[in-house]
């Protein structure tokens, strides 16, 4: 019936959204493997990279496991927002007060590696410009 086809389309929007696996990132925020976490609440994570390219260079994620940055939707509007503030708070506790440079990787053209949205937060060296 009809109830079906709604329901597939929904397995179908949550699939381009979520994908169909978690990532490393999902186990980091159920905390099976550790991470150097900086920030948490219910809706976000903030944790340095591993593979540091800065001084300081940490991630902010939503535990929400969107893919990237493309498969957001006009409902993520506030959460996008609250990761960009999170970023920007962090970012003062991290001591970054002559400047920071945030970047957001999505899909292969963009160097995205891990399929779970994160915006990049690099700091304490000059950056230069255009990014490689
Ligand atoms: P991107 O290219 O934007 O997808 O960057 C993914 C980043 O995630 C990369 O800079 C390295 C970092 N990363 C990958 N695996 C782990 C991990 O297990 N722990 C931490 N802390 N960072 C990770």
């Amino acid at each position: 019936g009809s109830d079906e086809v709604e329901k597939a389309k929904l397995a179908a929007a949550a699939r381009e959204k979520y994908g169909k696996e978690p990532t490393i990132f999902s186990k980091i925020i159920d905390k099976t493997i550790p991470a150097d976490i900086i920030y948490e609440d219910d809706k976000v994570l903030a944790f340095r990279d591993v593979n540091p390219q800065a001084p300081v260079h940490f991630l902010v994620i939503p535990k929400e496991p969107i893919i990237g940055i493309s498969k957001a939707t006009d409902e993520d509007t506030q959460l996008l927002g609250y990761l960009l503030n999170t970023a920007r708070k962090c970012a003062v506790s991290e001591g970054l007060s002559n400047g920071y440079r945030i970047v957001i990787n999505d899909g292969k053209d963009g160097a995205q590696s891990v399929f779970h949205l994160h915006i990049h937060v690099l700091g304490g060296r000059q950056m230069g410009w255009p990014p490689g």
